[in-house]
């Protein structure tokens, strides 16, 4: 990240650097990042994205003039995260796009090219390039004549405006009455499609990789924002471009706190650490959890409330299946700890939605069909025993029942103290900084 004065120094050191010569290569094999862009593609191909804007205006009541936009960024020294709605519906990672789905309308307006935007963020979306026509909307337009053009569009018999990541007073229609767009698209987002399915689950597959190599990576000692260092770092090697929330990495007392992420305990042997983490690729995002004993074996006390609950996680998981509910979900799962006696100790509710956002959108109320996805996620928290376990899995729903999409990260006691025994990427924790400056700065030193 450079500041604005360093500019000058900047822009010489671009030249040099340009200037060294690459030695021919021979063509590479197609890697991670290739085969992500692939399901990115796919996921958000124009044609997609247009059927999805078309399904959103037949949802809606005839003259609904649909305004959906992002938020503008706070500052420009973190990566944007757009607002879920409207990347569902254009499948773009920038704020500056404002679009319009009306009764024979299908724009997009975004503001006119600015050579010194450009000069810091890169050519911008701007009606008339070539990365404007590719996404498949009728009309790309300056976004001088938004509010003009939603005038003309609003004087039409029985009109009325749905925004969503926008607001009438955005859009210079202060006097204008809006309503939400949000549940109508929430509608759409709760099933998703093929495409978006395989987006989601290679975030879910990376974050599966990431918490195997956490679990092999643990040892007393090691403090818990090093396990997350593995994690996240994991995610980035997939081609995540974030977590999709605060990892949490939470030993022995903090097991018991449900959204703990300070991550800054230094794990001890006879721990239990839970392990609730996600990777986010192009938005959609993974939600898995693993409870496991830091010394490599579980105690038989941990052992009993750990089979207990992956009882409880298994009940839940089998209950999912077209036409039931979530609340069908969380009761199966509920039951068996309620059976064992533990029901105080189960706090929160068992599932939610997964998605564009880590707690998707979507009518709880709504009976399952193939295509949502959802975390079947039961826990059992005992602060005076300082144990507390969860286990969480992304479940889709299918024709014929479900899909675990986390699979890959084992779940059985036994699978878990066999992964323990072996090294991972974090098995060497990293030494106090002392020394010589070089010395420092040479990793191989950890
Ligand atoms: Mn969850």
């Amino acid at each position: 990240m450079i500041r604005r004065a360093g500019l000058a120094l900047a822009l010489g050191c671009l030249g040099t650097c340009l200037a060294q010569e690459a030695p021919a290569k021979a063509p590479l094999e197609p890697g991670i990042g290739d085969q992500l862009e692939e399901l990115r593609a796919a996921a958000f191909a124009p044609a997609r994205l247009k059927g999805r804007r078309e399904r959103l205006l037949a949802s809606l009541p005839k003259g609904a003039v649909v305004v959906v936009g992002s938020p503008p960024p706070s500052d420009d020294t973190w990566t944007y995260r757009p607002a879920p709605d409207f990347r569902y519906l254009c499948g773009l990672e920038e704020s500056t796009c404002t679009l319009v789905i009306a009764a024979g309308v299908d724009a997009a307006f975004t503001p006119a090219r600015n050579p010194r935007y450009e000069l810091w963020n890169g050519e911008r979306l701007a009606p008339g390039t070539p990365r404007a026509a590719a996404l498949g909307f009728d009309e790309v337009l300056d976004r001088e004549q938004l509010t003009r053009r939603l005038r003309q569009l609003l004087a039409r018999e029985g009109a009325r405006l749905f925004v969503s990541g926008t607001s009438p007073e955005a859009l210079g229609l202060a006097e204008v009455e809006a309503a939400s767009a949000g549940a109508a698209i929430a509608s759409l987002r709760l099933v998703k499609d093929e495409a978006e399915v395989a987006l989601m689950t290679h975030a879910i597959d990376a974050t599966a990789a990431a918490l195997r190599e956490a679990i092999r990576s643990l040892r007393p000692g090691l403090y818990e924002f090093e396990a997350q260092a593995v994690i996240e770092s994991m995610f980035l090697r997939y081609g995540a471009q974030r977590t999709g929330f605060a990892s949490i990495v939470g030993s022995g007392p903090n097991s018991c706190v449900l959204h703990y992420t300070r991550n800054r305990r230094r794990m001890q042997a006879g721990d239990l650490v839970v392990m609730d983490v996600g990777a986010e690729a192009y938005g959609y995002s993974a939600d898995v959890t693993r409870t496991v004993p830091v010394s490599g074996r579980f105690s038989e006390r941990q052992r009993e409330i750990y089979e207990l609950v992956l009882r409880a996680q298994q009940a839940g998981i089998d209950a999912v299946k077209p036409g039931v509910k979530v609340r069908d979900v969380h009761l199966a799962a509920a039951k068996v700890i309620a059976d064992a006696g533990y029901r105080a100790a189960f706090p929160h509710s068992t599932s939610h939605w997964l998605g564009l956002d880590v707690h998707d959108v979507g009518d709880y109320g709504r009976a399952l069909e193939p295509g949502m996805v959802l975390t079947v996620e039961p826990g059992i928290y005992l602060p005076k025993e300082q144990l507390g376990v969860r286990i969480e899995d992304d479940v889709l729903v299918t024709a014929d029942g479900h899909r675990v999409l986390s699979r890959r990260v084992p779940r059985s006691v036994d699978e878990l103290e066999a992964l323990l025994t072996r090294d991972g990427l974090g098995t060497r924790p990293v030494s106090p900084l002392r020394g010589e400056p070089e010395e420092r700065a040479d990793p191989r030193r950890f």
